[in-house]
């Protein structure tokens, strides 16, 4: 008997949603920096565990939203969990029950709903053991979670325990994707956030959050590479000028990154095109939602 089923990561930004999920399924997915609001739209991943098939979505982080992309971002993450067959909530064990986590905790009451949620206290490599005891206390009396796995997503740790409990609550059906698949993103995506990540990377303060990536054209080529357009929108002169860089020297260093990552990702050769343009309201264009895979009505106050 077979099962397949989709499990939810969710947490604050930064808590290692897509590092988790990347691990799982074996591959680099989605993107992580060490920056908080990296991922922008919900990415599912593929993994096996036996029988079992769960395909893992990773979610955007749950904060206070400011602005329209932030709202939307908030409520791409809450409707991944509500259409999960499983939730896993991430919390970082350095930080403990901030703010943040206590208003998840809050909003998970629906959710709880028809669901088991399970909690994963990541980055147990930057705690002592006696802290994630008391963490594990804590949390568990605030919130009835159908089981507490300690991991760190990044060196690997219970993350073994955490899917073979995953591949035991999915439900029993047929697998939902062939079995070979790791992802379902579209690969002009999946090759935007790749930039996208180098950016995010290099590039500091406000400019990550004021910056988006889509690919616009992709040619195939007759020797086996391919040729990939990008764009990237920057809300202003001063932040194109960053991303240029002296003598477009940046550029050049993102590009270079970018394309290297892709080539390895694809297995072939990649000529990367970068364009700047700036945009000053992008982030209130419905069709820049579209292509980060968000609801640009989800951004409505
Ligand atoms: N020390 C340590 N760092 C980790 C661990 N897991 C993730 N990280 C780091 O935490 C940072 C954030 O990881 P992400 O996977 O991007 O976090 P996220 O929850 O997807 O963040 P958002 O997409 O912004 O919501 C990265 O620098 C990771 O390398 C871990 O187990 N231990
Ligand atoms: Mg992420």
């Amino acid at each position: 008997m077979t099962r397949a089923g989709f499990v939810a990561l969710i947490g604050e930004p930064n808590a290692g949603k897509s590092t988790l999920l990347n691990r799982m399924v074996g591959a680099k997915v989605s993107i992580v920096t060490h920056k908080v609001q990296t991922t922008r739209a919900r990415i599912r991943g593929v993994a096996m565990a036996g029988e079992a098939q769960i395909v893992f979505v990773d979610t955007p982080g749950l904060f206070k939203p400011r602005r329209r992309l932030d709202r939307a971002m908030v409520a791409a993450a809450w409707s991944g969990a509500a259409d999960a067959d499983v939730v896993v909530l991430m919390v970082e064990a350095h930080r403990g029950i901030t703010e943040g986590v206590e208003a998840i905790l809050e909003g998970l009451g629906d959710i709880g709903k028809g669901r088991k949620i399970a909690l994963a206290i990541n980055k147990i490599d930057k705690v002592k053991a006696e802290t994630l005891l008391a963490l594990t206390q804590d949390l568990n009396a605030r919130y009835d979670f159908a089981e507490t796995f300690l991991i760190s997503a990044e060196r690997g740790h219970g993350v073994e325990a955490l899917r073979d409990w995953l591949a035991g609550e999915v439900p029993e059906g047929p697998w939902l994707y062939p079995e070979d698949q790791i992802a379902d993103l579209p690969m002009r995506n999946i090759a935007a956030e790749i930039t996208r990540e180098k950016i995010t990377l290099r590039l500091h303060q406000e400019l990550p959050y004021q910056m988006t990536v889509e690919t616009e054209n992709w040619e195939e080529r007759k020797d086996g590479s391919c040729k990939i357009d990008q764009i990237i929108y920057v809300v202003r002169d001063g932040h194109k000028g960053i991303v240029l860089g002296n003598k477009g020297e940046t550029i050049k260093a993102l590009g270079k990154a970018a394309r290297e990552e892709l080539e390895e990702f694809l297995g072939r050769r990649v000529h990367l095109f970068l364009q700047v343009k700036v945009r000053p309201n992008w982030l209130e264009e419905k069709e820049r939602y579209s292509e980060m895979g968000l609801d640009f009505k989800d951004g409505n106050v």
